[in-house]
């Protein structure tokens, strides 16, 4: 029986994705970098550690020392959260607060597993922190996704086994970790790209409670 939901934030709540990456690409720029257009898709749901070694392999081969590259993350960062300091509940993605209210009104518990250490920041900006029990630190995360580890957290949270919740990502790596989580999927965006995800959508427009629950119900039964 379905009983909680579980929701990555960039992407999937937010379209804070583009901020992430507009974040970056001004920092490449810094460094003499462009940005191509796969790193979009290759950013999504990774850490700031992790983004940044992406980054840096778009440029030539160049070994920075860590107080470099710390300082290359810190000011991404700070970047980021000016860019994250103008967001309101108008910038929910479209579907997501009729999603969270059709959640609220049936009584499924919900938790967030996001990568971004902003994410507490962005929930209150958004007006939406007090729909979520739980929300994983990645601080105390050894793995980043796809590593299970963040869902398998999350669904603790909520008290939950992994036969009773869905989660939904907007990343394959995302997609990835949910499933070795032994959870269900909702991957939101291209099918191909997602094609591990036990549902997809094409955007969060179209994401529905009732027909997430057919197709769950379908998987377990
Ligand atoms: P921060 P998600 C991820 O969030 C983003 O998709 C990814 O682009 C970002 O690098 C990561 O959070 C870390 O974010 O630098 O704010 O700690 O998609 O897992 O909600
Ligand atoms: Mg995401």
């Amino acid at each position: 029986m379905l009983k909680g939901l579980i929701f990555d934030l960039d992407g999937v709540l937010a379209d804070t994705a583009r901020l992430h990456l507009a974040a970056w690409g001004s920092v490449a720029q810094d460094l003499g970098i462009t940005l191509p257009a796969a790193a979009g898709d290759a950013l999504r749901g990774r850490s700031r550690e992790e983004s940044l070694t992406i980054v840096l392999s778009y440029g030539p081969p160049q070994d920075y020392a860590p107080a470099e590259r710390a300082a290359f993350a810190a000011t991404k960062n700070d970047r980021y959260r000016q860019a994250i300091a103008h967001l309101t509940p108008k910038d929910l993605l479209p579907g997501i607060p009729r999603l969270l209210a059709q959640a609220k009104a049936s009584g499924l518990t919900m938790a967030i597993a996001s990568a971004s250490k902003n994410a507490p920041a962005i929930l209150e900006r958004l007006s939406i922190a007090a729909d979520f029990t739980g929300v994983v630190d990645p601080a105390t995360l050894h793995r980043g996704k796809p590593d299970p580890e963040i869902f398998v957290k999350a669904q603790a949270l909520l008290g939950l086994a992994a036969r009773e919740v869905v989660s939904f990502e907007d990343a394959s790596a995302g997609v990835a970790a949910i499933k070795a989580a032994g959870q269900f999927a909702v991957g939101i965006g291209d099918a191909a790209v997602l094609h591990q995800a036990d549902l997809v959508v094409p955007s969060t427009a179209a994401l529905d409670l009732a027909a997430i629950r057919t197709a769950f119900g379908k998987s377990v039964s």
